[in-house]
């Protein structure tokens, strides 16, 4: 009886939710970023089920919306989020490496982030997930825009440290158990429970709770929302929960895959049980290109190498967006897009402000994603890795400067005189030799005069350096 009436209160606040949300213009947002989660994993991207898993979910998914071929990113963890929030190379935000040297690492409070941009756009906001933008008092999500957010502040690597009898918490200040933490605006964060292996293996069955729960709270109420929801898998280690551990018989990584498509289709299901699909734009992507290390190697599908590189492997991710009657369903596209597009366009969609105080590297890419017009309005790229430029892409030509083969454990290479490929004849980037790039040398103005831009503004508005602390304040004549 008691759930029978709990049921009719559900669907009442349900209807009433929908009613609501149809009333209201903004769209929700859902933006869920995988980890190390290569372009060639998915069955619809060439993966699926030639990684032991089928992904029925995420193949769905692309059907329903626009799928992007040449979606690029940042090439390491701290650095993509950054630009991802922000819609500013990382280099700029102080973030272009993994923190390494600085435990003071992360977003100042002055960066204006996508969740600031959309919570001052008269949305709610929460996240679910890895943040890997600061560890240090003032440097939480709940700091810049989130309400909510429930998580871990590092990386999973860090699940290995609780279990580890060699682990010395205390050998320096940061080095601590990482915990699992919550907290709110406003607040500072608590610990929920150690972030070991067994957590490990659980959180993103949490973290998709809890984004259901949140929504489901949103959807009875007046205002849009935008729920980040950045996924811990499949950064290492890659770690099945029990309900999926061996369901594919081929090992962790296929197990994790399944899993992960089964949690996307839980939060799909959920979207349309709320009766606000057509009013929410679902994102689905990853940070950066697929781990790199044994025994839990990502796939990055026709590209070559890993994370941490420069290679299209590294800077090529998936990317889903589905806005029902907005977005064309079906659509594919090979233009060139990267993260920090997010932020203007998003702002353009929410009614948000993008700051003019300070260089935005993001482009609007809302006509092309709703099919207004078949180009990206990007067309250049500049490729960091760490803090070093190795390269520009422009159109479907690369110019290398420097390389390094793989993620980790490879020399860095720096050439006299840049290298050069054409991503059309040489997708796995093996021929900068190939007499077709002699034959359009032209192209080198247009990237040269990328790079030039690029650097340029950063003579104009000097990065922020990296550990630099809070509050920070532009040094004046600056900004433009
Ligand atoms: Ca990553």
């Amino acid at each position: 009886m008691l759930q029978n009436t709990r049921n009719a209160f559900l669907l009442i606040a349900t209807a009433l939710g929908a009613a609501a949300q149809a009333q209201n213009q903004k769209p929700n947002i859902v933006l869920v970023l995988m980890d190390n989660f290569g372009w060639g994993e998915p069955g619809v991207y060439g993966g699926g089920i030639l990684r032991g898993a089928p992904t029925p979910r995420i193949d769905k998914l692309a059907g329903e919306g626009m799928r992007l071929l040449n979606f690029n990113v940042e090439a390491q963890c701290t650095p993509s989020r950054a630009a991802l929030l922000t819609g500013r190379y990382a280099i700029r935000t102080g973030n272009s490496t993994v923190p390494i040297e600085t435990p003071l690492y992360g977003l100042t409070r002055w960066e204006y982030t996508m969740a600031e941009m959309l919570s001052d756009g008269g949305y709610s906001t929460a996240m679910y997930g890895k943040w890997h933008l600061g560890h240090t008092a003032g440097r939480f999500p709940t700091d810049q825009g989130f309400e909510e957010w429930y998580g871990i502040a590092n990386s999973s690597n860090d699940s290995f440290w609780p279990d580890n009898p060699r682990f010395r918490p205390g050998a320096h200040p940061y080095v601590k158990v990482s915990q699992v933490l919550q907290s709110r605006k406003g607040g500072e964060p608590t610990a929920v429970k150690v972030y070991d292996l067994q957590a490990r293996a659980l959180i993103d069955r949490e973290l998709t709770e809890r984004s259901i729960g949140f929504m489901r709270k949103q959807a009875v109420g007046r205002k849009p929302f935008f729920l980040y929801l950045p996924y811990t898998q499949t950064h290492m280690p890659v770690t099945p929960e029990p309900e999926f551990k061996g369901k594919t018989r081929n090992g962790d990584f296929a197990d994790v895959l399944a899993q992960t498509d089964a949690y996307l289709g839980r939060l799909l299901d959920e979207v349309d049980r709320l009766g606000i699909r057509d009013n929410t734009i679902f994102i689905f992507t990853s940070d950066n290109g697929p781990e790199a290390t044994t025994p839990y190697q990502g796939f990055s599908g026709p590209w070559r190498s890993t994370y941490f590189t420069a290679f299209e492997g590294s800077l090529r991710v998936p990317f889903l967006i589905r806005w029902p009657g907005r977005i064309p369903a079906g659509a594919v596209s090979n233009e060139m897009v990267h993260e920090m597009d997010l932020f203007p366009t998003l702002a353009r969609v929410a009614g948000g402000r993008v700051p003019n105080d300070r260089i935005i590297d993001g482009v609007d890419q809302l006509d092309f994603f709703q099919g207004r017009k078949s180009e990206s309005s990007r067309e250049a790229i500049v490729i960091y890795v760490g803090s070093e430029i190795y390269g520009v892409k422009w159109r479907n030509w690369k110019m290398m400067t420097k390389q390094v083969d793989r993620g980790f454990n490879e020399p860095v290479k720096q050439f006299s005189y840049p290298i050069w490929f054409d991503l059309q004849t040489d997708p796995k980037e093996e021929n900068p030799l190939d007499p077709r790039w002699v034959e359009n040398g032209w192209v080198r103005w247009p990237v040269g005069q990328a790079l030039t831009d690029h650097k340029a503004s950063l003579k104009k508005e000097p990065p922020i350096p990296p550990g630099t602390p809070d509050p920070y304040v532009p040094a004046s004549g600056n900004l433009r």
